[in-house]
């Protein structure tokens, strides 16, 4: 089945804005300005992002500042709060026909590969993944490894782990934290196959590092990022967007 990925990519590179941290941290990541939704929408217009990740609440409550804004949306399918200590679970909180209906050209899903739910939220995600691309939306999976099984195993081994069950579990696009050296990266990335990879932003950082970060994930073979904090939570938005833009369409 043929997704409309080329609709997500600009000359096979992307950029996406990640709004999904007020469920996944709690609001203690937003200021006055950033708290609000169409602030965000704003900056993905204006800053020309190939699309904004929202939860279904923001796509629904915003419907009509996103189609004004003509940013492609991409919802995110599940969710979880961090107000528990548990093995990691992120569970289905949106159909994939709701999202659709929506106006998503794209859903994103969250697995936690190394937790004891780990294997559940494969098998949701697979179902996700079937429905979603007899529809023609693009899957995005996010695979963080995560839990105590995985506590003493080197993350940037883990990279690779979590970039494969991407491929293999069928995501267009797969979503991974970056761990290690350039190296690591290029081997992560050659281990997703023809799947492509973007990278997460993270905690916001000193810019000088973060663009430094931006470019050793591009030359190590990524597509880009999806990123949130570094760009919002930055006093000139628009900015570091242009700057993180100029290194992946360099
Ligand atoms: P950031 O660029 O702000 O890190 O956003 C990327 C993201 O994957 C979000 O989509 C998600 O809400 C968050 O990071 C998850 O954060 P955590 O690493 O704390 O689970």
């Amino acid at each position: 089945m043929k997704t409309k990925i080329n609709k997500l990519l600009t000359k096979g590179k992307a950029i996406f804005l990640a709004y999904d941290q007020g469920i996944e941290h709690g609001p203690t990541d937003f200021n006055d300005r950033n708290v609000d939704p169409s602030y965000i929408i704003d900056i993905a217009q204006k800053g020309k992002f190939n699309a904004v990740v929202f939860q279904k609440g923001l796509a629904e409550k915003y419907k009509s500042e996103i189609k004004k804004s003509k940013v492609p949306l991409i919802i995110k399918l599940n969710g979880k709060t961090n107000l528990y200590d548990g093995e990691p679970i992120s569970k289905q909180n949106c159909s994939v026909k709701y999202a659709k209906e929506l106006g998503a050209i794209g859903v994103g899903y969250t697995i936690y590969i190394g937790s004891k739910y780990g294997n559940d939220m494969l098998a949701e995600f697979g179902k996700i993944v079937e429905e979603a691309h007899r529809t023609g939306l693009v899957v995005i999976a996010w695979v963080y490894p995560r839990g105590k099984a995985i506590e003493k195993r080197k993350k940037e081994e883990l990279m690779a782990y979590a970039a494969r069950v991407g491929l293999e579990e069928g995501a267009d696009i797969i979503k991974i934290q970056y761990y290690g050296t350039k190296k690591d990266l290029a081997w992560a990335i050659k281990s997703a196959g023809k799947s492509k990879v973007i990278i997460s932003g993270g905690s916001k950082k000193d810019e000088k590092i973060f663009l430094k970060e931006v470019k050793d994930i591009m030359s190590a073979g990524a597509i880009g990022l999806a990123i949130g904090r570094n760009v919002w939570q930055h006093e000139k938005p628009l900015e570091i967007s242009k700057k993180i833009k100029g290194i992946i369409w360099k």
